[in-house]
């Protein structure tokens, strides 16, 4: 893997780079749409190479080790044969959905322990059979095996956690090491700082990080239910000392609002299940503000979706058929919505990129956090 800075924002720390891999050029600031299951719900490859045209998507490891399991996956050649896609993939390593999904889980020195959300069975993840497994899917870019704390988080818990979480990334990094790749292309490991929402321990853990010298580095347990503005705080401590010539990669984040912020505190690379999940509930992101198309108030709003018409569904459709569409829990319903978010995601980390190459993204970035977060 290759990192390139192409711009530094003059009045914020906001960077326009490339990432490149054996799977093509990532352009920074990235949004990674979620396909948690081996598909970016509801969409189909075509549109989303074609129409939303990501350059990587995300995977996860907890849900693809759990079905469609990981011999399934190694038979087809990994991830990308699997599910045809010929672009780059990042794996989260199940550190954060062991804890938010499992029906229940045992944290131990030795790894986790949990009961399946499917069919109750019970399995256990160390940092080491994450590395195997995360070899199988074959994803471009693998994340190191942690613990996300919740929050609120007691500090003697936060200062345990992180720990461990070091450990095991010494262990991820060993085990890693022994383990051969699996397919003709080469896969980079990032390590994830933690440390809750403490200065002191978000400062020990970004700096137990750095000294890796990992080739990309990502910061968890955030967005986990704390203030924005309280996020912000923690990004800006751990992105002052990891290194500048490096990725940087927030996990989990988030509003479009998050993702503005946090570009201009130095961040090159986020995921959410925002613009998906949300999508298929009928909340639409734009660039005026939040739609929830459900509205009764858009029953007879026969004006296109979004006249931006950055995705051709935004033009295509009336606010009032995509109404009816929900209103009748027509699928189609979801998977436009769903287009129309990803396309506004994509879109809006394009302008951002833009504008910091540009030299104009702090004043770009005010203007627009005030349109984003307004309800219509
Ligand atoms: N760790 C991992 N994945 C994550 C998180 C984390 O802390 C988060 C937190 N927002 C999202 N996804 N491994």
């Amino acid at each position: 893997m290759h990192f390139k800075l192409h711009a530094t924002d003059v009045q914020s720390d906001a960077r326009a780079g490339t990432i490149t891999t054996d799977h093509g050029v990532i352009e920074t600031p990235i949004f990674m749409p979620v396909g948690t299951v081996a598909t970016v719900k509801g969409v189909h490859q075509r549109e989303l190479k074609e129409d939303i045209n990501p350059d990587i998507i995300l995977g996860n490891t907890y849900h693809l080790y759990l079905r469609p399991q990981t011999p399934i996956l190694e038979k087809a050649g990994g991830l990308h044969k699997f599910m045809n896609w010929d672009r780059n993939i990042l794996t989260d390593s199940g550190g954060y959905q062991v804890y938010s999904l499992s029906a229940n889980r045992k944290i131990k020195e030795e790894g986790v322990k949990f009961k399946s959300h499917i069919d109750g069975s019970y399995h256990v993840f160390t940092p080491e059979n994450v590395m195997e497994i995360q070899r199988i899917i074959g994803a471009d870019i693998i994340m190191a095996f942690d613990e996300c704390t919740p929050y609120p988080c007691d500090y003697n818990y936060a200062k345990r956690s992180m720990k461990m979480t070091h450990r095991w990334l010494d262990r991820c990094i060993n085990h890693l090491e022994k383990t051969p790749l699996k397919y003709d292309y080469d896969q980079t490991f990032f390590p994830i700082v933690q440390g809750s929402t403490y200065k002191d321990l978000r400062k020990q853990s970004a700096e137990y990080i750095a000294s890796v010298g990992a080739e990309g580095n990502a910061i968890g347990g955030l967005s986990v239910g704390e203030p924005a503005e309280e996020m912000y705080e923690m990004t800006a401590v751990v992105t002052e000392i990891l290194p500048k010539d490096k990725p940087r990669y927030l996990m989990g984040v988030g509003t479009p609002v998050n993702i503005l912020e946090n570009i201009a505190l130095g961040i090159d690379m986020f995921d959410c299940v925002m613009p998906t999940r949300n999508g298929r509930n009928g909340m639409l992101f734009t660039s005026e503000g939040i739609i929830n198309i459900k509205n009764k108030k858009w029953e007879a709003d026969l004006s296109v979706i979004d006249p931006q018409g950055i995705t051709w569904v935004d033009t295509e459709y009336s606010k009032a058929y995509l109404r009816h569409l929900f209103t009748v829990n027509e699928m189609l319903g979801r998977q436009i919505a769903t287009i129309h978010n990803l396309g506004f995601y994509l879109w809006l980390v394009r302008e951002a990129r833009k504008h910091i190459l540009v030299g104009d993204f702090a004043s770009w970035k005010n203007t627009m956090v005030k349109k984003l977060d307004q309800r219509l």
